[in-house]
């Protein structure tokens, strides 16, 4: 290929003329300045070996123990003592204990058939069990936790199962204001009024806050660890330090709450972040001023990064013959345009150091929730697939109630099974998931075998490897909220008022009419009962009237409760319209469009 850009030209200062902005009282002043803030300040904070972690913290083991996390024969987590060995996640369990014949291997907690809970059984086998992953949801749930109590006014960005970003710009400008009172206010001689730029920054010591990575040509290292040497600092070094100390004391705060070491990258955007968290692991932080981002970026191979990788790290690697992010600098945007399309703005500028993608927290509510088993062994008898229906539904139960903790709301709206035999593409068959109270696994195997029978028909034999359980639709239900959150509160009273016999799997009630639900004295005897909603005179059928008045009463409160069932879910319906699924056929149905410029190298085939 002749390309123009295939000789290594240098890349120019200019490329990263935003490294040093004027700091401005207005700068500092406002408080939304967003992505474009010139004191913004990012961090990504990851737990070390974190599933082997978690089970060294539920064995309340030695830190120093060398321990690995099994998943059938792979190791999936190596604790950082393990790692001494030469243990990596690439070994196979008995040559990991080659290594270290010490070495504690813990097999990962799986579903076992006919158990409703996880568990960590001693002969594990894929072909009766189930791997659970809920222990280190858990934790992990417990770890955010700990960076929202610290940060009630930063961001928290979940990122992976042991991974978040942290926006640490808001509460910076917080302690810069408070740690440098002068700055509040504009001096009645700035020359430019807000726009004036802020007097010099005090020193740094560094000492303590983490490895700091320094501009090219500073020390040899091109790590610093002590006070100001460069002379190069800026209001936004100052920030990173803030960052830094916030950083390290809720760091602290989780280990010794927690168990856990972390590392974290801190930087101005989430991508810098990312990129130098595991700078030094484990337990450590690594900041990246801006003045050493250019000295840190360009010498990284490109396709290790993010996004760079992949087919569009080839492509890029093909069309200009280069490795280095240093090697990209010197193609123009208009060249990178023209190939990639106008989005390779956004490559063109990470090359560069730049990203602004905000840290936001992602809905608190997925929207669905899946549990999966790829079978060993196929089902070919229809009647087998019943176990492992259970098996799942085991671990949704599970999951679903974990949720309900913190939105005790929470409802699933469809239940989805999903059957793929052998190669071909996997079959589903879904329906609406019931109004019931306690989500326990027979409900939620109830309404899957219903599924399993739907799916395998007839079938005599099937030949099914792998199944798939889903909640999907799983909303907060909004409607009449104070009632609904009233409803869960108050069920023990409302049984007692009720004296049902059915206990685990009573219908949702609304509370919202309560004399729907608590029948009134005068009511006891009788056969029938106004609704206060619709007004309708609802009564027991004939023959259900008879018996005597307990066996009646209670039939009335049966009745009340399927009524204000039915009123429930019309109000559910209701308020959820907007997002029902666009039925098959129609004319909404999204067009299959095909990808442009730089989105074909992201598509899944
Ligand atoms: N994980 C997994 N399979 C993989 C990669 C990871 O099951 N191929 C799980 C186990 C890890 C957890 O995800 O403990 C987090 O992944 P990381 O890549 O962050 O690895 P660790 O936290 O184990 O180690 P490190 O200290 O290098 O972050
Ligand atoms: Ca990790």
């Amino acid at each position: 290929m002749n390309s123009p850009w295939k000789g290594k030209a240098k890349a120019t200062n200019q490329d990263y003329d935003d490294l040093r902005p004027t700091i401005t009282y207005r700068h500092i002043l406002s408080n939304n300045l967003g992505v474009r803030d010139p004191l913004r300040v990012v961090a990504l904070c990851d737990s070390d070996a974190f599933y082997a972690a978690c089970e060294r913290v539920r064995l309340e083991l030695d830190p120093n123990v060398p321990i690995v996390v099994q998943q059938w024969e792979s190791i999936i987590a190596v604790s950082y003592p393990a790692r001494e060995f030469g243990i990596s996640r690439m070994d196979k369990i008995k040559d990991a204990k080659k290594k270290c014949p010490n070495l504690l291997a813990v097999h990962v907690a799986t579903y076992k058939e006919g158990e409703s809970e996880p568990s960590y059984w001693k002969d594990v086998d894929t072909r009766t069990h189930k791997v659970s992953l809920d222990l280190y949801r858990r934790e992990s749930n417990k770890i955010i936790t700990m960076f929202k109590e610290a940060l009630p006014i930063g961001e928290v960005e979940k990122a992976s199962i042991d991974e978040a970003f942290i926006d640490f710009t808001r509460p910076v400008r917080e302690k810069l204001l408070e740690r440098y009172p002068y700055l509040v206010q504009v001096p009645a001689d700035a020359p430019n009024g807000m726009d004036s730029p802020l007097p010099p920054p005090p020193p740094i010591k560094w000492d303590d806050l983490g490895t700091v990575l320094l501009p090219e040509g500073t020390d040899s290292a091109g790590e610093q660890s002590n006070i100001d040497v460069d002379g190069g600092t800026t209001w936004h070094d100052v920030a990173l330090s803030i960052a830094a100390e916030l950083m390290r004391k809720i760091r602290e705060d989780i280990h010794s709450k927690l168990g856990y070491t972390t590392s974290a990258g801190i930087a101005r955007n989430k991508f810098l972040a990312k990129l130098c968290a595991s700078y030094k692991k484990p337990n450590s932080q690594t900041i990246l001023r801006n003045q050493a981002i250019p000295s840190y970026l360009h010498p990284l191979p490109f396709q290790k990064i993010r996004f760079l990788g992949g087919k569009l790290g080839d492509a890029l690697a093909k069309e200009y013959d280069v490795s280095t992010v240093g090697d990209l600098l010197t193609i123009s945007l208009d060249e990178i345009q023209s190939k990639f399309g106008e989005n390779a703005l956004w490559i063109y500028e990470l090359l560069r150091g730049i990203d602004r993608t905000e840290v936001k927290e992602k809905s608190a509510l997925f929207k669905s929730m899946l549990a999966s088993k790829n079978l060993p062994k196929p089902i070919t008898q229809p009647l087998d697939g019943h176990q492992w229906i259970r098996v799942l539904a085991a671990e949704l139960a599970l999951r679903l109630n974990d949720a309900r903790e913190s939105m005790p709301t929470l409802w699933p709206k469809t239940i989805v099974l999903h059957a793929r035999k052998g190669y071909e593409t996997s079959r589903s068959k879904q329906a609406t998931f019931p109004f019931v109270r306690n989500v326990t696994v027979d409900v939620i195997a109830t309404a899957a075998d219903k599924l399993w029978k739907e799916l395998t028909g007839d079938s005599k034999t099937v030949n099914i490897t792998s199944v798939q359980l889903a909640f999907t639709g799983l909303e907060k239900a909004e409607m009449g909220q104070k009632s609904i959150e009233g409803f869960f509160a108050t069920r023990d009273i409302q049984r007692t008022f009720l004296k049902r016999s059915r206990e685990e799997d009573e219908p949702l009630v609304s509370l919202e009419n309560t004399d729907l639900a608590v029948p009134k004295s005068s009511d006891i005897e009788a056969v029938s009962f106004q609704c206060t909603r619709c007004r309708k005179t609802i009564a027991l059928r004939e023959g259900q009237a008879t018996g005597g008045p307990s066996e009646v009463a209670q039939r009335l409160a049966t009745l009340r409760s399927e009524h204000g069932d039915f009123h429930f879910a019309q109000d559910l319906a209701n308020s959820n319209k907007g997002s029902v699924p666009v039925p098959r056929g129609s004319s909404l149905k999204r067009q299959k469009v095909e990808p442009k410029g730089i989105a074909k190298f992201f598509i899944k085939k």
